[in-house]
């Protein structure tokens, strides 16, 4: 088992409203200043979903390109871009992301229903993404939302090889409306199933934010967490901020002695140059 406990933040996410979330990072600026906060609270990683001027999730390149500039200047996070977008993006906006340069991004291997919607990555999209991150040398992490998306990265690193820096690294996504429940039998039956050597964290969604956070603690697993995933810490009680919640997986963290991993650590780990 890791000694430590890689902590991913996505503080923002392509769903929850900025009128509904008011600590919501949309802009530039709130997204470095809670990156910073993140960074000194345990987090390693961000995943990160853009908005418009308008607070509107968007894939633009120019803006993915300042964001990346602009949180390497100020933090040493492992910089995640999603590529998931949200469910309107087209496959190509989604898939030209990759051209602001991140250190890493988001690979889901298959379609999932999501609430009422449906989050659309078929094959072909999946094997192109695939191989764009191996020519451009950019860490995938695999998000896998189903017992189905785990068959699909076996096919995937079986045609194409291993990732970018060596490692497979998964991020089990539970508590979807339509993909994995938020709960231990389920984890259990996903980490299972992962390819030989695969290391992985977890994000449970809304209520399954908690039951998902002790249970990969204590099964060995790394965590993410964040306002994409959650925006209420306690029934009831809307969280404060990104750091509020990076601060709650580092003490769990502790307490389960396996600390947060330094973001010089995260890299080496995921093998991003
Ligand atoms: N917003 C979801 C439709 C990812 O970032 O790669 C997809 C998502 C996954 O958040
Ligand atoms: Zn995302």
């Amino acid at each position: 088992m890791t000694t430590s406990t890689l902590i991913t933040v996505a503080p923002t996410g392509a769903e929850a409203a900025k009128a509904a979330n008011p600590q919501l990072p949309v802009t530039l600026d709130e997204l470095v200043t809670t990156a910073k906060q993140c960074e000194d609270a345990g987090a390693a990683v961000i995943h990160v979903h853009i908005r418009d001027d308008d607070a509107r999730p968007t894939l633009d390149l120019a803006r993915l390109r300042d964001t990346v500039t602009a949180l390497r200047a100020a933090t040493s996070l492992v910089i995640q871009l999603s590529t998931g977008g949200a469910v309107t993006d087209p496959y190509a906006d989604r898939l030209k992301v990759l051209d602001a340069g991140p250190d890493a991004c988001s690979l889901t291997c298959g379609t999932v229903n999501f609430g009422d919607d449906v989050f659309m990555n078929p094959w072909p999209f999946m094997a192109e993404l695939y191989q764009a991150t191996q020519s451009l040398a950019i860490v995938p992490e695999f998000e896998l939302f189903d017992l189905g998306h785990i068959a699909s990265l076996h096919r995937l690193l079986d045609r194409y090889g291993p990732p970018h820096g060596g490692r497979v690294h998964c991020d089990l996504v539970m508590g979807v409306r339509g993909g994995f429940d938020g709960d231990l039998a389920t984890m259990a039956a996903a980490v299972r199933a992962l390819p030989e050597g695969a290391t992985w964290s977890a994000t449970g969604i809304g209520r399954a934010s908690l039951p998902v956070l002790f249970g990969a603690l204590a099964a060995g697993g790394h965590l993410r967490v964040g306002m994409e995933d959650t925006v209420t810490y306690a029934k009831g009680r809307p969280v404060r901020d990104n750091a509020e919640l990076v601060e709650r997986a580092a003490r769990a963290a502790e307490i389960a002695q396996r600390p947060p991993m330094p973001t010089s650590q995260a890299r080496a780990f995921l093998g991003v140059g």
